[in-house]
């Protein structure tokens, strides 16, 4: 078995232990691919003290046996849940086994499902975030992915940009991006490309339509990639023409709250503690009513992971997590800024991982 996955294994079985219980049921994708490899749309994973199982269907036979990084693959009809009470119901010993289930990931009805398949001998404790502790921390490979996914971003960004001009519509410029993160090796987007213009920028998630960019206007770019598994996600606004001294004056706070995030930002430091760095000067600038999300969120395997940089956070920033700090503000009618860049934390250092450039475009 590959090393890496052992490795997430084993500090998986640990955490299960401090949780009380002696079995962990992975109900959720992205932690069935961070603990076994295993990429196909329909899985889980049952880690028992001394073997691994994991459950998917006929689709993935061939799939499964080539990535699956497990004692056993269970190819089956039966959902992947009913598969999994199959046999914690069949498994030998007499005792119960408290098994801990990923709550937040399944279905009332798959719940159902697997409680009856598995019978009273099996109790059943809830596990909420588990597994995605333990994604907070990337090993230097997976860093490595996400700096590329970063870099490559950057590079399609760059690229939109240069094809900002009036007449062009939000779903063209879209699919541009989207066309060109794929002919630069990324499997897709990590997110559905946002492109907002005018008073639609205000749209913190203005997914793309077929208005047309005008003079005049700000426009909201936020794109991400997934490349080798890893996501990368950035975000730029630019002005269409010359920008009014308002706009001039709204950018420089949202960029100077992103500077103040990024300068509190480091391992150790409290999550609410970097997005109330933003805050602080947004509403030092009256436009902390207008800054309507969180300062940032982590990044891995998934767009939105832990940590959660909110201004209430008390969790600790971790060395070896990636985040993104992206402040931004959103006025009804006039419009939105958002800058957003993509952060490694380590241990004595922050690096940036994204490289556009921050300031004011006026194209
Ligand atoms: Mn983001």
């Amino acid at each position: 078995m590959d090393t890496a996955f052992e490795t997430r294994q084993e500090q998986a079985r640990r955490s299960t232990a401090e949780l009380g219980a002696q079995a962990l049921l992975v109900t959720h994708l992205p932690n069935v691919f961070y603990l076994c490899g295993f990429t196909g749309s329909n899985a889980a994973l049952l880690l028992l003290p001394d073997s691994v199982h994991m459950f998917t269907d006929s689709r993935y036979t061939l799939q499964a046996r080539q990535q699956a990084q497990v004692s056993r693959v269970h190819i089956d009809r039966r959902s992947v849940a009913e598969q999994a009470g199959r046999v914690l119901r069949t498994r030998k010993g007499g005792k119960p086994l408290t098994v801990a289930l990923e709550s937040a990931h399944i279905s009332l009805q798959e719940s159902s499902l697997l409680k009856a398949a598995a019978g009273a001998r099996t109790r059943w404790k809830p596990a909420v975030g588990l597994v995605e502790a333990l994604r907070e921390i990337k090993s230097p490979a997976e860093l490595q992915a996400i700096r590329d996914a970063a870099k490559l971003g950057s590079e399609v960004m760059a690229e939109a940009i240069s094809l900002i001009r009036p007449g062009v519509s939000e779903l063209d410029l879209a699919a541009e991006i989207d066309y060109k993160m794929r002919r630069k090796g990324a499997s897709g987007p990590s997110f559905e490309t946002l492109v907002a213009s005018g008073p639609r920028s205000a749209l913190i998630h203005g997914t793309p339509t077929e208005k047309r960019l005008q003079k005049k206007e700000l426009v909201v770019l936020d794109l991400g990639v997934i490349l080798r598994h890893y996501c990368s996600d950035l975000t730029r606004t630019v002005f269409i023409g010359r920008a009014p001294s308002e706009i001039k004056r709204w950018y420089k706070a949202v960029e100077q709250a992103q500077q103040a995030a990024l300068e509190t930002v480091r391992a150790g430091v409290e999550a609410g503690q970097v997005d109330r760095a933003a805050r602080l000067v947004l509403d030092r600038s009256r436009l902390g009513a207008y800054f309507l999300h969180s300062t940032g969120h982590g990044l891995g395997i998934e767009v939105h992971e832990p940590p959660r940089l909110g201004k209430r956070q008390k969790q600790k920033i971790r060395a070896g997590s990636v985040i993104t700090i992206e402040p931004g503000i959103y006025i009804e009618g006039a419009g939105g800024i958002r800058i957003e860049d993509d952060v490694a934390v380590h241990a004595t250092s922050v690096e940036v991982l994204t490289s556009a450039p921050r300031g004011l475009l006026e194209l």
